[in-house]
């Protein structure tokens, strides 16, 4: 079954032209046929002339970086974007969420739909649809959201994840908070899953582990490409029979988003580290797994500086930690495993109670995906997706920032302009603190 992803506005696209490079280079790694080609056939088709063509949505309100993804792409030569696939205006929506939502999105929404129904009917089967922007801009938040509706009444039975960049806290968007809020306000209903990549995070894991000195935006995206292609290579399930999953769309709701107030997913993964440095380390599954493990219980999105001291204590009336740290609780954890002899790695540590609200049971809460074959040059690596109150703190400072700004009703009339109501604002900003306010309570109630 096959993926149709949709690239929306400037990060949208420069993300979504790394992730296709990533997947097409680690199913090209020398490995197994059958890998290669269950990758192919969810990520790309291939033309007559044998040429593989992502299953690709462009969308942007200005031409620049779809004109750039073409050029690299054809410089590259590995693989393409179907030019017919995309759909690209001159001027952005100005850092708007209101002006991609209100304006942009329904002036174009026949066009889009048309596109995105053509490369729907190149796939024998749809597993369903990823939205890839980031939520700070007009065009991946607003019209990323106007198209994401699109999607939901178009495919009413398809599975929908969203992938969102969050942008850096100290962010040079003014109105990032806003756009930031009123997306998430109005995907949550929309969305099955929505994937979240911090770009404040993964600077740190190029700092830190990648040790890289004058960090770009390149480096940012290659980090998340690896992430996500970690999620979405193919794997076999528990139930997948020794196959690699047809139906990865499904599994991987069903495994992460069981409720419909807890969609917020984070992704983690090790090792992470220089590539000239790999060939040289030894990577074994009991460490691997057990890092990954502390790093979620104590919040820690990467490897560097784990706090060792929180561990999940069950006492009646909340969990608690032995220091008395916050333990993050989680609503349901996916873990991946890819690499060398990985049906013999021991995941029995995420099974604990203590580490799910107490109205989950690990049975439900836990699942385990493996694939043998090594992925992106790590001879072994785990990764795991948590709906769990990870997100909480960026959120919340998200919120709290756009209703300080609300409060003074800074900026409000750019977006009353272009037909927004003030109300439109309180709902989202109220819906968003709602979101918080159950991912609170996971912690609470055991
Ligand atoms: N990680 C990452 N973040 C990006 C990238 N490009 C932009 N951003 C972040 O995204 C936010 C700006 O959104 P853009 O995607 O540029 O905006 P847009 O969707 O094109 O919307 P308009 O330009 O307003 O029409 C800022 O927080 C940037 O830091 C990228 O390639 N990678
Ligand atoms: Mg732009």
């Amino acid at each position: 079954m096959s993926l149709v992803t949709v690239q929306l506005g400037q990060c949208g696209n420069q993300v979504g032209l790394d992730l296709f490079d990533t997947l097409y280079n680690d199913a090209q790694g020398g490995q197994r046929k059958t890998y290669t080609t269950a990758c192919y056939e969810r990520f790309f088709h291939q033309t007559k002339d044998g040429d593989l063509v992502a299953r690709a949505v462009l969308i942007d309100m200005e031409a620049k970086v779809i004109k750039q993804n073409f050029i690299k792409t054809a410089k590259s030569g590995k693989w393409k974007y179907d030019d017919v696939s995309s759909f690209k205006q001159k001027q952005g929506s100005g850092n708007n969420w209101a002006n991609g939502y209100l304006v942009h999105g329904p002036q174009h929404r026949e066009v889009v739909e048309d596109i995105i129904r053509r490369e729907v009917e190149r796939c024998d089967r749809l597993s369903g649809f990823m939205a890839m922007m980031s939520v700070a801009g007009g065009t991946g938040s607003g019209v990323g959201t106007y198209v994401t509706q699109c999607l939901r009444d178009g495919y009413p039975k398809s599975f929908i994840v969203n992938h969102l960049t969050w942008p850096y806290a100290a962010g040079e968007v003014i109105v990032q908070n806003y756009n930031s809020v009123l997306t998430l306000g109005h995907l949550y209903q929309l969305s099955d899953g929505i994937l979240v990549h911090e770009n404040d995070t993964v600077h740190k894991i190029c700092k830190h582990l990648l040790h890289i000195r004058d960090i770009s935006i390149a480096d940012i995206n290659k980090v998340i490409a690896h992430q996500l292609g970690a999620v979405l290579q193919p794997v076999l399930t528990a139930d997948s029979d020794g196959h690699y999953s047809r139906n990865f769309m499904g599994d991987f709701v069903s495994a992460l988003t069981c409720h419909p107030e807890y969609k917020l997913l984070s992704m983690s993964t090790v090792p992470q580290m220089q590539s000239s440095s790999i060939p040289y380390t030894t990577f074994k599954w009991t460490p691997l797994i057990k890092h990954l493990r502390q790093m979620l219980i104590s919040n820690n999105k990467m490897e560097e500086g784990i706090d060792w001291q929180v561990r999940p204590l069950a006492v009646s009336g909340r969990t608690q930690s032995l220091t008395g740290s916050n333990v993050n609780t989680s609503l349901a954890n996916l873990l991946i495993l890819r690499g060398k002899d990985v049906f013999t790695a021991d995941t029995g540590d995420f099974s604990e109670p203590a580490l799910y609200t107490s109205w989950q049971s690990p049975k439900d809460a836990f699942n385990v995906w493996k694939c043998p074959v090594h992925y992106n040059k790590y001879e072994k690596m785990a990764m795991l997706v948590s709906n769990s109150q990870a997100l909480i703190e960026p959120l919340d400072n998200t919120v709290r920032k756009a209703w300080n700004m609300f409060a003074a009703k800074a900026y409000v009339h750019q977006y009353t302009s272009f037909g927004m109501s003030e109300e439109d604002f309180l709902e989202s900003i109220t819906f968003a603190e709602q979101i918080i306010s159950s991912y609170s309570q996971l912690g609470c109630n055991r």
